[in-house]
């Protein structure tokens, strides 16, 4: 069935509840259900005019996921992985969203869901143990838990030039694309951005515009996805096993099964290394090539022959030896968020695609004509701007969240995001993130995780009643010991070594600290379960 308009379900904001939910992403859909099903109330408040979050806003032609969709789904209501029917391997984003509006219709969600209203600011009040929320509009709400299930990818950003709003052309953001879509026929286009975003959009756009001018700072390291329709023996494979699939995903490191890697790179022949490489690369997985081997993302030797080989195949692919030679990244493979893609290298050997690489002529402003770079002008109908996001904490820090004693999050975080286990801050009692700087979110697949803090997050909220208790506050020194210890995994890694927004690098001024934690799901989930297994250790319940 079509979906509901939303706007016709808007409900209107209740003065109190339960469980204030910002955002109506996966987090926040399956969040509402699982507080309904405890019995709590709660309102979920949604900048967009419906559900889908990343899915939502990300409209770009070409937009995928690039988790397979038969792992990418919800696995906490098994009718659901049994009726669902996905289409494509890698699911274009129309379809998540459907399957997005397909669980807010099943579990009826959309009645708490408040749409076109984002929360400017959040304020706990000690006396009374609960916050007070207040959205866009003027209204405030009451509620004992705020939970900020903001996405790690949602606060979009612009290049930082003068000049983006002279442009007299068309502009778009890829993360807020217009709904009717874009026709570029016959247009001149520039993309600045060479992200999962970019990487995705630009073969796309060049098979419809007139022509298309890449402007690159970095490159990416770029897999072939190797989409295709599912075929139905697959299908029924999986839903036969997906008990079993699924334990498997929340033992494993990103979210996504694979054998584990035995070998380093560096013991055994070139010849097996390359077979091994080409297989992954065949494959069409974003994880496959960075688990082949046991150090790709711990020594920088064993990095570089799975980096030799990228370049290999980009220098095979692309027939212009400079712009091949300038796609090459310098940074470790996996460094930085590889991009899973669609004949993007290929595009390249089009005639109306051109590369500019910013490192030999840097952005210097946007025109009214288009877009000048230390070497010349270019003059562009469009440009696509596929440049990101402050990643992580730019969706938390974007809302005024003051706690204990009127201290703000932001400031707080001034020197780099402070969690305990990503789930919770010292000072901002019953104020709970999913998917926080701290936890594995975004070097996993992002519904495993996300399926992981809900799950715990209600659990804590269950023991907080069951007890009789009112507020629930990460501990000044667990806090400490848990980014100490986050820091540490990545300092054994490679990570640190790419200016990524894993880092913050992205956004200037942000501060440098590699904020997802590096030691994969299963171990973190086991973690996790220990913490509340100890009765909350390292939080205090009051
Ligand atoms: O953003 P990005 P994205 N001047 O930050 C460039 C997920 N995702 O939207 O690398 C010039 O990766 C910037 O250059 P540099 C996925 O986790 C998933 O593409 O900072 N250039 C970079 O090339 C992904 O990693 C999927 O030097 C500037 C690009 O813009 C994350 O979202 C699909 C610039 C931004 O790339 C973000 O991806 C899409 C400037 N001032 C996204 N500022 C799938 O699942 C930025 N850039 C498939």
């Amino acid at each position: 069935a079509p979906a509901a308009d939303p706007q016709a379900a808007t409900p209107p904001v209740p003065s109190t509840v339960d469980a204030v939910i910002v955002g109506a992403g996966f987090s926040g859909m399956y969040l509402l259900h699982k507080l309904r099903g405890m019995g709590l109330t709660a309102v979920v408040f949604e900048a967009g005019t419906d559900v889908g979050g990343t899915w939502y806003w990300n409209r770009y032609p070409g937009a995928r996921v690039d988790v397979e969709s038969l792992a990418y789904s919800y696995s906490f209501d098994p009718d659901l992985e049994q009726t669902f029917e996905w289409e494509e391997r890698y699911p274009t984003q129309p379809e998540i969203l459907r399957y997005a509006q397909h669980v807010a219709d099943r579990f009826d969600l959309r009645r708490d869901i408040v749409f076109r209203t984002r929360v400017v600011g959040a304020h706990f009040d000690e006396d009374g143990g609960t916050w007070e929320v207040r959205t866009e509009h003027g209204d405030a709400v009451h509620a004992q838990y705020l939970v900020m299930a903001t996405g790690c990818l949602s606060a979009s950003k612009h290049p930082e030039i003068p000049g983006l709003e002279t442009f007299k052309g068309a502009s778009y953001h890829t993360a807020h694309w217009p709904h009717e879509g874009v026709d570029f026929t016959g247009l001149s286009v520039g993309v600045i951005g060479t992200g999962s975003s970019g990487v995705q959009s630009i073969p796309v756009i060049a098979a419809q515009a007139s022509d298309v001018t890449v402007f690159q700072r970095t490159p990416a390291y770029s897999l072939p996805a190797r989409n295709r329709k599912l075929r139905p023996d697959e299908v029924a494979e999986m839903r036969e096993h997906y008990r079993d699939y699924r334990q498997a995903q929340k033992e494993s490191g990103f979210g996504v099964p694979v054998p584990p890697a035995t070998k380093s790179a560096l013991e055994v022949s070139p010849e097996e290394r390359e077979a091994r490489f080409e297989e992954a690369w065949e494959s069409g997985s974003l994880v496959n090539l960075l688990t082949t081997y046991t150090d790709l993302a711990l020594s920088q030797e064993a990095n570089d022959l799975a980096k030799a080989f990228v370049h290999r195949k980009i220098k095979e692919i692309v027939e212009d030896p400079q712009t091949a030679a300038d796609l090459c990244p310098e940074y470790p493979v996996g460094t930085k968020r590889p991009c899973l893609d669609t004949h993007y290298y290929e595009t390249y050997n089009r005639p109306n695609v051109h590369l500019v690489n910013l490192q030999r002529e840097p952005l210097v402003e946007i025109t009214e004509k288009g877009i000048r770079t230390a070497a010349e002008e270019y003059v562009f109908d469009a440009i696509v701007y596929a440049t990101g996001f402050d990643a992580m904490t730019g969706s938390l820090t974007n809302v005024d969240i003051r706690g204990r004693g009127g201290a703000s999050l932001k400031e707080t975080w001034s020197a780099g995001p402070r969690t305990y286990l990503g789930i919770g801050s010292a000072g901002f009692p019953n104020l709970f993130m999913i998917t926080g700087p701290g936890s594995p979110s975004v070097l996993s697949n992002m519904i495993v995780s996300i399926e992981q803090h809900v799950d715990w997050v209600c659990d804590a909220i269950a023991h907080l009643r069951d007890q009789g208790l009112r507020t629930i506050e990460a501990s000044q020194e667990a806090q400490d010991a848990w980014v100490d210890h986050v820091n540490l995994i990545a300092s054994y890694t490679l990570y640190p070594k790419a200016n990524s927004w894993y880092m913050g690098a992205n956004v200037p001024g942000k501060p440098r600290v590699f904020m997802p934690y590096a030691g994969g799901v299963g171990e973190y989930r086991k973690k996790c379960d220990e913490v509340a297994a100890k009765g909350y250790e390292g939080f205090l319940l009051d």
